[in-house]
């Protein structure tokens, strides 16, 4: 992977000089870049550029359809909740309960849309399923306490701390009281949208009232501007009665990665920040009170399991101040402090119809270089 690094090396300078590169995909003006310059680089060296741009587009597959249901398009986990639910574990298969765990993450591209899926349960008492997304430079690493949206309850955020390198831009969150699911996504603007935030709002429109729902968000929602270029669509279905159990202790992680249902939401790449091929998107999941003021344990990716925060075994909620404890806010939560990474990613990669087009491009540059030469 020694080579890999002449991704990070290069200059787009050399591209403006050349407009024969002006119609290619960026991710194909690195690979360009990388043969023009590549010093003695043999024929070994280029074949491992193709083989990394097409290693990268390989997990390129089918649109999942987003209805709550977890499709093979999404391959495997990419987290798998570690604990038990101490915000308990649903026992009903109509999926009226006031239970709720994130059973494990999985995300995946298509179509220039961002598609994740959260295996679980959401009580059906306004406790929220919260979704973080990094997905372009700059952001928050410690939330803002400013960013007015959501009643104001957004603010209980405030002092929240991730992991170190994740930098949080939209926030999505999802929440149903036994009538209609609802969604909404917020752009946080770096939290320096003080009360004027960009977000979008959805009730589901199928299956209201019910354990299994879809609908959409786009117009004006608890941000005070719509912002969606194209509806973000979502998908309810609650459920699952197995999974996690109820407690503190560590989780049968086989069980947790064979939940098929949950909350999922698909959303354009271009209203989360446009991030190109070879981008890693963040995604932080966990499960909490409607106020945004009391987290459970359940965390993706996963808490460690022996924090013995407030509880005699195993990891408990984290509550407000970490230990299961109530001060009103999220400001006592220190994501960096907490072993592992509370965050699972997933890279941009190339569509495969992109893929023929490179395929199209490389021939035509080479024969336009025989040309030349
Ligand atoms: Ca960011
Ligand atoms: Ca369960
Ligand atoms: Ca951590």
């Amino acid at each position: 992977m020694e080579e890999c690094n002449y991704f990070g090396e290069v200059t787009y300078s050399r591209l403006a000089q050349k407009t024969e590169y002006a119609v290619l995909p960026n991710f194909l003006v690195d690979c360009f870049l990388f043969l023009g310059r590549t010093p003695g680089g043999g024929v070994m060296r280029r074949l491992l550029c193709l083989a990394i741009v097409c290693s990268m587009a390989a997990p390129a597959s089918a649109a999942p359809t987003v209805d709550g249901t977890r499709d093979a398009a999404y391959g495997s986990a990419l987290a798998v909740q570690t604990l038990q639910t101490q915000f308990g574990d649903n026992m009903d298969p109509n999926g009226f309960s006031n239970e709720g765990e994130l059973d494990a993450g999985y995300a995946t591209i298509s179509g220039g849309r961002l598609y994740v899926m959260l295996t679980g349960n959401v009580g059906a008492n306004f406790n929220k399923a919260t979704v973080f997304i990094d997905s372009k430079p700059g952001g928050e690493n410690v939330l803002s306490n400013l960013p007015n949206y959501d009643g104001g309850v957004s603010q209980n955020f405030g002092g929240l701390t991730f992991d170190a390198g994740f930098e949080a831009d939209y926030h999505v969150f999802g929440r149903w009281g036994g009538g209609a699911f609802e969604v909404d996504i917020v752009d946080r603007a770096g939290g320096t949208c003080t009360n004027n935030c960009a977000g979008d709002f959805g009730a589901a429109t199928v299956g209201s009232g019910t354990g299994i729902q879809s609908g959409s968000a786009f117009g004006n929602g608890n941000g005070t501007t719509s912002y969606l270029s194209s509806p973000l669509e979502f998908g309810f279905n609650n459920t699952n009665v197995l999974g996690v159990t109820g407690g503190t202790a560590a989780s049968d992680p086989v069980a947790a990665a064979a939940v098929a249902t949950g909350f999922e939401f698909s959303v354009a790449l271009s209203d989360i920040g446009s991030p190109v091929f070879g981008d890693l998107i963040k995604i932080h999941a966990v499960y909490g009170n409607g106020d945004n003021n009391f987290h459970s344990n359940q965390v993706l990716a996963g808490l460690p399991q022996d924090l013995m925060n407030g509880v005699a075994t195993g990891t408990g909620n984290l509550g407000g101040d970490g230990n299961g404890g109530f001060t009103g806010n999220l400001s006592g939560i220190n994501f960096a402090n907490l072993a592992g990474d509370q965050f699972f990613s997933i890279r941009v990669v190339p569509e495969p119809t992109s893929m023929a087009l490179v395929g199209l491009a490389m021939f035509g540059l080479v024969l336009g270089r025989g040309r030349r030469s």
